[in-house]
């Protein structure tokens, strides 16, 4: 038996017996014996197997002599990096090494996460998360945003004797045995979360000695959320007074977790909003107390430095330029399906003359590119894997030999020889990434992290938490429907079983199976409908990896954090003639 763990974007990380050619559960606390569908089925998954260019199959010799040659005949200023933002183990790094060190650009900003993260730094001063296993020692969980069933179900046997709270405009599948479901609106969380904050300093629940401490400019942020008339703003928000005093009655003096996900900020402002959250939190006290916290999607590389080189000119992964490239290499994504935006993606690729895809599986940007070389999934290399939501390094050994594909490494240290540029050993670079944690038990790592962040202070100038001081108002009238787009219990975004329908509330009017034409300013397109009466009326839900969903949305950036805004645009729909 050899230990290893899943490499898929997921906040669980869980870690993997192989044993006797099979993925196995491990049973560490974690990931308590069970693993997701996506695991248990991934050895039947349909993997590239063969390299090609221009559409016709070519050997693996072929394939990497041809990467050369178009390297060796463009310009590394015409040459463009793009590699995904999901965290699939810490080698996919290699490559900014070559790429960086050859001249070419690489990618800056997330289609994920970066709107919370930099509300949380400018609150707080830098971004340490709450772990998950603080979150197994709390009495009370508020989900907000972040649906656990889905993307965090190592989570949930946990959660058996906690007081649950959910806050989010989708009945999920937690909100319907929750203690308390606030069905909110899209994008109305500050509005909440500002109101929240209000009312426990009205109700005297607020933590003085904390405030005191390490927030003094409290007083005048509850003057700010004074500003904000109560009535009219939660008719329009669609929250009752009492769901606000429900929840704060809840919360009162209990060991409480916000576990947020990135539901809450995939919109201009979901920097701003993921503060006014953390100000609730500072509100309460729940930093550097045990079982108490905000939980987000935190940083899986916090306190490990990359030994890999990666000083290069960047552009934004967001709304990427690739028109200005000769060559773009695409790594470990699939923007033509994940990238906001599609229409403009796919125009922006059109006259590029070299498109490289090295990825696992094919999907629409496989499909268009005109070298596809397939990659090594984990069971044929070496890596190493950290988590968004825990602490635990896990080391990840090659389990077997195949001759498909390759791996980061080794296709970046054969770049590197062909272009004289110095490379580590893939030993030196495991053991680099390896230092930063301490053995633990037998076969577990976990990273010298602050198991209780934030203990002296938050990591600001003064140690002080940074309010809000203004907030841009919302428009969240009702003329047209919001777009939800989240995870799929059955895809790992684009990975897997894709989904392929639009989910609509009854009250909409449109018939399960019949076909509906779906627009925003952006683009139309026509998708099969789902009736579900969990939706809200105003919501139209179609999930990450539906193919077309990126038609609908935007690719403009977030104000700040540099990330993509999924939810931003606003929806009609038509029958489909
Ligand atoms: N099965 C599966 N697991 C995954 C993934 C996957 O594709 N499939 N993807 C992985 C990745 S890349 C990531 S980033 C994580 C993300 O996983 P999560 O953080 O859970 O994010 P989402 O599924 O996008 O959204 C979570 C919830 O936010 C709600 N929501 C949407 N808009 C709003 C809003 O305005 N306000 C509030 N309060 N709630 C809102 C949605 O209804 C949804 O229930 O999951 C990872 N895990
Ligand atoms: N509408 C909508 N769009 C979204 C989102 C949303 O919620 N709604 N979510 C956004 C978010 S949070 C994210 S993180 C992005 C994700 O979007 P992408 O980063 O494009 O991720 P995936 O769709 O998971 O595609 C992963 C690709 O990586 C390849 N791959 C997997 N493992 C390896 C490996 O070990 N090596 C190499 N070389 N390749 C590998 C797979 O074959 C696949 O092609 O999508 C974003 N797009
Ligand atoms: S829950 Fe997440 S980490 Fe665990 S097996 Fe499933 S995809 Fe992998
Ligand atoms: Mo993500």
């Amino acid at each position: 038996m050899s230990k290893t763990a899943c490499p898929l974007d997921c906040y669980d990380a869980c870690q993997i017996d192989y044993v006797d050619g099979k993925i196995k559960p491990s049973k560490d606390h974690r990931t308590q014996g069970f693993l997701c569908a996506h695991l248990n089925h991934y050895e039947k998954e349909n993997f590239l197997q063969t390299p090609s260019y221009m559409g016709k199959e070519i050997t693996q010799e072929e394939a990497l002599a041809k990467l050369i040659e178009i390297l060796k005949t463009t310009e590394p200023s015409a040459t463009l990096h793009y590699r995904g933002s999901g965290n699939f183990a810490l080698m996919q790094g290699v490559s900014d090494h070559f790429f960086a060190s050859f001249g070419a650009t690489l990618t800056e900003g997330t289609l994920c996460d970066g709107a919370g993260e930099a509300g949380i730094i400018n609150g707080r001063g830098s971004n340490k998360n709450m772990s998950m296993d603080e979150i197994y020692k709390s009495e009370v969980v508020i989900f907000w945003g972040r649906n656990p069933h889905t993307s965090s179900s190592h989570l949930l046997p946990s959660l058996k004797n906690k007081k649950i709270i959910v806050i989010d405009p989708v009945k999920t599948q937690i909100a319907k045995s929750a203690d308390l479901h606030i069905q909110i609106k899209p994008h109305a969380d500050l509005y909440l979360a500002m109101l929240l904050t209000r009312f426990a300093h009205i109700n005297d629940i607020c933590d003085e000695a904390f405030l005191e401490e390490f927030a003094s400019e409290f007083e005048e942020y509850y003057e700010l959320t004074q500003g904000i008339r109560i009535k009219a703003t939660l008719a329009e928000i669609d929250v009752t007074l009492g769901e606000i005093g429900e929840l704060l009655a809840l919360v009162e003096n209990k060991k409480v977790a916000i576990v947020c996900g990135v539901g809450i900020q995939k919109y201009q402002d979901g920097a701003d909003v993921m503060r006014a959250i953390d100000a609730f939190g500072v509100a309460l006290g729940l930093f550097a107390k045990e079982g108490c916290g905000i939980a987000y999607l935190g940083n899986s590389k916090e306190g490990i430095s990359s030994p890999f080189y990666t000083q290069s000119k960047k552009i934004s992964k967001v709304n990427t330029d690739f028109s200005a490239f000769e060559t773009v290499f695409i790594q470990g994504a699939n923007p033509l399906a994940q990238m906001p935006d599609t229409q403009r993606v796919q125009q922006s690729l059109s006259g590029v003359k070299n498109i490289i895809y090295f990825g696992l599986h094919e999907n629409e940007t496989s499909k268009a590119a005109h070298l596809v070389i397939p990659a090594k999934n984990f069971l044929y290399k070496n890596d190493i894997r950290t988590s968004y939501s825990h602490n635990a390094l896990h080391i990840m050994p090659k389990q077997k030999e195949t001759k498909i594909g390759i791996s980061e490494y080794d296709l970046s240290a054969l770049l590197c020889q062909t272009f004289d540029i110095p490379l580590q050993s893939e030993a030196a670079y495991l053991a680099h990434f390896q230092s930063f944690a301490k053995k633990t038990k037998e076969n577990m790592y976990e990273i010298s992290r602050e198991a209780l962040p934030y203990k002296n202070g938050f990591d600001t100038d003064d140690g002080e938490f940074i309010f809000l001081e203004e907030f841009e108002k919302v428009n969240l009238s009702d003329e047209t429907l919001h777009l939800i787009t989240p995870k799929s219990k059955t895809s790992l975004n684009s990975q897997f079983q894709r989904e392929a329908y639009v989910y609509l509330h009854s009250a909409l009017g449109f018939k399960e199976d019949s076909l509906v034409d779906i627009s925003s300013v952006n683009g139309i397109i026509t998708l099969k409908v789902r009736v579900n009466n969990d939706l809200r009326e105003d919501c139209v839900l179609i999930y990450s990896g539906t193919p077309g969903v990126n038609v609908l949305t935007s690719s403009k950036h977030s104000l700040e954090g540099l990330c993509a805004i999924y939810q931003e645009n606003r929806i009609t729909l038509k029958e489909h003639s």
